[in-house]
């Protein structure tokens, strides 16, 4: 069965562009609840942690140089199938092929800087989420604590 929850960060260059709320809005607009939410600062060993899968990638260095640029925006978001919709909803990881309307197609400045991620997995989710909140941040719909993302 397909999971209810993702994972998303809006990053460094959307914030200090001031992306914030419409980004914010343009998740809300598609249908997706915010379960949890913080405004935080990843030191250089978090992002390295965060983007570890990465690590052999050419990348990787500047990967992490640039989400530890400035404050992300952090985010679980629900709604049914959330990982697929929320890829669907941020486009291609380059924005020149991101199809347009999406949020990467709007906000990103390169495939580098492109503004948003989403989880790419159930699994992902729930690691990439748990990397940023404990229980008792992520919320249901009824403002209970979520006791299994995606379960
Ligand atoms: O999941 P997604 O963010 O769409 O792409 P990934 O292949 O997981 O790469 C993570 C992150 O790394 C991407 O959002 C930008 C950066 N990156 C890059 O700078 N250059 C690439 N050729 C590929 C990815
Ligand atoms: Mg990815």
């Amino acid at each position: 069965m397909k999971g209810n929850y993702t994972f998303t960060i809006i990053k460094p260059c959307a914030v200090q562009s001031g992306h914030i709320g419409a980004i914010l809005g343009d998740i809300a607009d598609a249908g997706f609840r915010v379960a949890a939410l913080k405004f935080v600062r990843l030191n250089k060993k978090e992002a390295q942690e965060f983007y570890k899968i990465h690590e052999e990638r050419p990348f990787y260095g500047e990967l992490v140089d640039f989400m530890t640029s400035g404050p992300i925006v952090v985010a679980v978001l629900e709604k049914e199938g959330a990982v697929e919709g929320f890829r669907s909803l941020i486009g291609s990881t380059n924005p020149k092929e991101a199809a347009p309307d999406t949020i990467r197609a709007k906000y990103a400045e390169s495939i580098g800087r492109n503004a948003i991620h989403g989880s790419d997995s159930d699994d992902n989710a729930k690691i990439e989420a748990s990397f940023f909140f404990s229980r008792n941040e992520i919320f249901n719909s009824e403002g209970g604590f979520v006791e299994n993302l995606n379960a």
